[in-house]
Order: structure tokens, then sequence, then C-alpha cells
């Protein structure tokens, strides 16, 4: 029974056997995602300061060398995967091709590939925005100890075994699942420990934001369209309510509480749909679907879809599993 005010390494102490895979690897990789998030929360809290905006390759007031926090944050989430020697692969955002650990010894026993988006939203740092962390866990499907392969990551959402983010914003969270549920950590920053707040998160039943950039609407697929005139009309319980943060984890995180849908659909600037398939898409997909939502291309189940490429876009639509199943009707509706 999880206990409001557990640390989250008594947490995962106390639901290490059930999971079935348990070899304890999983919860190291946990672990070290959580120190990862702790000090990239430091630098994105630091981001207001004048000697840390700044693109890539500029110099702060100190002259060091300046790291966008995108960067920076790839980098930290790299090194205390790579450090603790859990993963055998890990595929970003911020590389076009995975990165191998180790994989080369024969020694390397490590099963799992981390798929990461280290600091989704970051355009928003420097207007005081949300921004979050975003990773995706899976088995490999090559023999361990041999290199690790493109195959390993290219696999589709349904097969991960954990996935989660973390929220930088007024407060910072942590928040994943390894299939059993849906659990969030609020981190005290004053002690550096991330306590359980937000014990097995569930959609509410009904939801009624909706949450699109409809600056793109003259580009949007007839359904869509039909949707939001939908969600615009008086009746039953509409017109919904419109928010949209721009940061992907922080509307999804506020659809999950208050309930609601978020739509980024294909576009003229993306006509593939903007967000990536295996480090944004799937792992919000599970997040979802163990809160009791839904997740979709418009069509069909997202984790459901055959990765071909590992920056692969995809239309994504994800929320309460009644208004996800509606924009579902419209998509098939108005072709
Ligand atoms: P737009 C951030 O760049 C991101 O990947 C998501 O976090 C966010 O939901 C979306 O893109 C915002 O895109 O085109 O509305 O600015």
């Amino acid at each position: 029974m999880s206990k409001i005010n557990q640390t989250l390494g008594e947490f995962i102490i106390d639901h290490q056997s059930s999971f079935k895979y348990s070899s304890g690897e999983l919860s190291r990789l946990i672990n070290s995602i959580r120190l990862a998030a702790k000090v990239v929360n430091y630098e994105v809290n630091k981001a207001g300061l004048v000697d840390i905006l700044g693109d890539f390759g500029d110099t702060n007031i100190q002259g060091e060398a300046q790291q966008k926090l995108d960067v920076y944050a790839h980098d930290k989430f790299v090194q205390t995967l790579t450090k603790r020697n859990i993963v055998c692969g890990i595929a970003s955002e911020e590389e076009d091709d995975f990165i191998s650990i180790n994989s080369l010894d024969a020694n390397n026993q490590n099963k799992y590939v981390v798929l990461i988006d280290p600091l989704d939203g970051s355009s928003n740092i420097d207007v005081n925005v949300s921004v979050g962390t975003i990773f995706s866990v899976y088995r490999r499907v090559t023999p361990i100890g041999s290199p690790v392969l493109l195959e390993d990551f290219l696999q589709k959402g349904s097969q991960q075994v954990a996935a989660g983010y973390v929220i930088y914003g007024t407060s910072t969270m942590l928040v994943y699942t390894t299939g059993y549920g849906v659990n969030g950590f609020t981190l005290n920053p004053a002690i550096g420990t991330f306590y359980l707040s937000h014990p097995n998160m569930q959609f509410p039943d009904l939801g009624n934001i909706y949450s699109i950039n409809e600056g793109n609407y003259v580009h949007f697929p007839k359904g869509v369209k039909a949707y939001l005139k939908y969600c615009q009309m008086e009746e039953g319980d509409r017109p919904y309510t419109s928010r949209y943060i721009g940061s992907l984890v922080s509307d999804c995180h506020r659809n999950m509480i208050k309930g609601g849908i978020y739509l980024y659909p294909e576009t003229m600037q993306n006509p593939a749909g903007k967000l990536r398939l295996l480090y944004e898409c799937n792992p919000m997909a599970f997040i979802t679907e163990q809160a009791g939502g839904k997740a979709s291309n418009g069509f069909k189940r997202i984790m459901e879809v055959e990765p071909q490429t590992l920056h692969q876009r995809v239309p994504f639509y994800c929320g309460n599993k009644k208004m996800v199943s509606t924009l579902e009707s419209f998509m098939k509706e108005n072709p």
C-alpha cells in the first residue's frame, strides 16, 4: 500500500518485488533518473539568471562555455545512466543516432535501453514557462552481451517496461509507471528528496479541457476541425475550456489531473505531426493508459504504431478515454 510522504527511494524498494522482470536493475535505473532530475532541476531553476541564458557556444560572464539547457540536460542524463552501468543503449532527441553504452563489452549484461527527450519545451525556458524531461524504457531484443542495435530502440510502445516524466514547474515532480499504475513524486528542494504526493494517478471520468495550438487551424485535418467545433458548441457540458501551455509535459500533466485532451495533429509545417513517437508520444501514452486514459494517432492506439525511424513524428491525441474516442469518431466521419 503506497503511503503519502513516502520517499521515492522507499517506494521503489516497497514495489521492487511487484515488477515481474525486476532484478533490481530497473530500480537502479529509476534511481539514476531521480539523481539526474535533481541536477537538471537545479540548472533549470537557475536559468533565469543572466549568466545561463543564451545559446550553445556562447560564453557566460565567467567566460565559461555556454551550454543550452537541453544539451546540458542530455549530458546529465547520459552521464548518470552510463556511470551507473545500468543500460546498454540510449537514444535522445539531442543525438541523431543512438548511443551504445559499453555494449561492445561482452561482459555488459545490461538488458535495458532508454529513450529520452532531455528537456521538452526548452524554448519556454527563456519565458519562465514549465518544461519537462520524458523517458521511455525497454528491454533490449538483441542478445545480452552483443552490440546494441537500432532494433532494440524501434520497438512498439506496447513493449515499454517503464516510462515517466519530470516536470520542472512551480514544483518539480517525477511521475512514472512500470505498468502497475502511475505515481507522482514532488521534490522537496530544501533536502533534495522526492516524496510521494500523487499516489495512483487517474484521469477523472469526464474532462472539459482541450489543449491545441489553434494557430494551425487552417492546416488541421477535417476531423480535427469538426472536433474543435464540437468542443466549442454550447450543448450539455460544452463549450469546453481551451488551455494550451505549449509544453507537452505540462499540458498532459494538467489534463491527467483535471481531465482533458491534448491534440497535436499534422500541420503544413509538420505534415507527419510534430511530436516524436519514441521519446515523447509512447512514454506519455504508457502513462496515460496506466492512468485510465487513451492515446491515439487519430485512428489507432499510438502504442501499436510500428516505429520505422528513431526520430519519427506522428500525430498525437492523448487524454480522457471518452474525449479521445470522440475525437477518433470525428476523424473517421470526416476523412
Ligand atoms: P507548438 C515543445 O516544442 C513541443 O515539442 C511540445 O512540448 C509542445 O506541446 C509542442 O512542441 C508545442 O508546439 O507548435 O504549438 O509551439
